[in-house]
């Protein structure tokens, strides 16, 4: 078993939720969380979703990364006039602690279909949108935790072919660049859909790992050729360490697939969808250790948060089977 799902799963539910009234009483969900260790405090930030289906952002807490107390309040980034049109929800942020501050990458849906924004703060509860990263429709993006080259680089995925999902979707992952994390230019794609099989359709996850022997990168994978069903999945690549654009291994099969009624069963039955990654141990180079635990803070069914561990050294296995 490549990774470990928590006893506790699923770690937080629309039980877990505390009433932030008027906003939010009795909420219906919460999913997709990004994750991050300061000090020695894990964090989440948290997709709350209400009975109106409207999306809010909470933060939670934790001294062993398994048992979250959520924060009665609600993390409200300024800036958000600056996106243009209606903005209707903003979710799924990924975090990365990156030169001293902390990112999240977040969807914004408005009228005009999705967009990729950038949040930056001093600590989670005091973000701001630094800017909109994505002129076209894109949802899914993900900041690496350093520069590279000089340059600052993310995953992206761009839309297209929305066809039977009804919503914006992908079927490639590509590297894109930036000197100032505003302006943002396409690299070179780096990840294509596999259709046919478990990973169809495919967008980033958590923030890239780097390891001494490349990047190594979550994402998730869609099957839709079941037609009943589009199962989402987790599964992992990695990258060259210099040049990011050349792809090294990608696994065969997926580490994560709904297996347990939590997963199965849902507001979106069938997902498990991972966000957040928090690495225990790094060597002094900065590279995390293939010992290292691993933790992935994922999205179950599109209703609560659960947890999965495994190692550095098993998922650098998985991306090469
Ligand atoms: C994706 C995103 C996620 C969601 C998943 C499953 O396209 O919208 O936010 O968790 O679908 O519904």
């Amino acid at each position: 078993m490549i990774l470990e799902r928590s006893a506790r799963n699923p770690i937080l539910t629309r039980a877990s939720i505390p009433d932030c009234p008027p906003e939010i009483i009795d909420a219906s969900a919460v999913f997709n969380p990004g994750a991050i260790k300061l000090g020695e405090e894990y964090w989440l930030l948290l997709r709350v979703q209400t009975r109106g289906r409207q999306t809010h952002l909470m933060r939670a807490c934790s001294r062993d990364g398994e048992r979250f107390e959520v924060l009665p309040e609600l993390i409200r980034p300024r800036g958000l006039e600056r996106v243009r049109g209606r903005l209707h929800h903003l979710y799924d942020p990924r975090l990365s602690w990156l030169e001293g501050q902390i990112y999240a990458v977040v969807a914004l849906d408005v009228d005009a279909g999705c967009r990729v924004g950038l949040l930056r703060g001093a600590d989670l509860a005091s973000f701001e949108l630094l800017a909109v990263i994505s002129d076209a429709d894109a949802r899914n993006a993900v900041l690496f935790p350093q520069r590279v080259g000089g340059r600052y680089l993310r995953l992206d995925r761009p839309h297209r072919g929305a066809a039977s999902v009804g919503v914006g979707s992908g079927d490639e992952i590509w590297l894109s660049e930036s000197d100032d994390l505003l302006h943002w230019r396409p690299v070179q794609r780096v990840l294509e859909g596999r259709w046919h099989y478990w990973d169809e359709r495919i967008g980033p996850g958590p923030p890239p790992i780097r390891t001494r022997e490349g990047w190594l990168c979550i994402y998730h994978g869609v099957a839709h050729h079941l037609s009943a069903a589009h199962i989402y999945q987790a599964g992992v690549f990695l990258l060259d360490l210099e040049d990011p654009a050349q792809l090294l291994a990608r696994g065969r099969d997926n580490i994560l697939e709904p297996r347990e009624p939590y997963e199965m069963v849902g507001q979106v039955p069938n997902v498990v969808f991972p966000s957040g990654v928090i690495v225990e141990k790094s060597d002094g180079g900065g590279f995390a250790r293939p010992e290292s635990l691993v933790r992935i803070y994922y999205g179950a069914a599109d209703s609560s948060v659960a947890l999965a561990t495994t190692t550095i050294a098993a998922l650098l296995d998985a991306a090469r089977r």
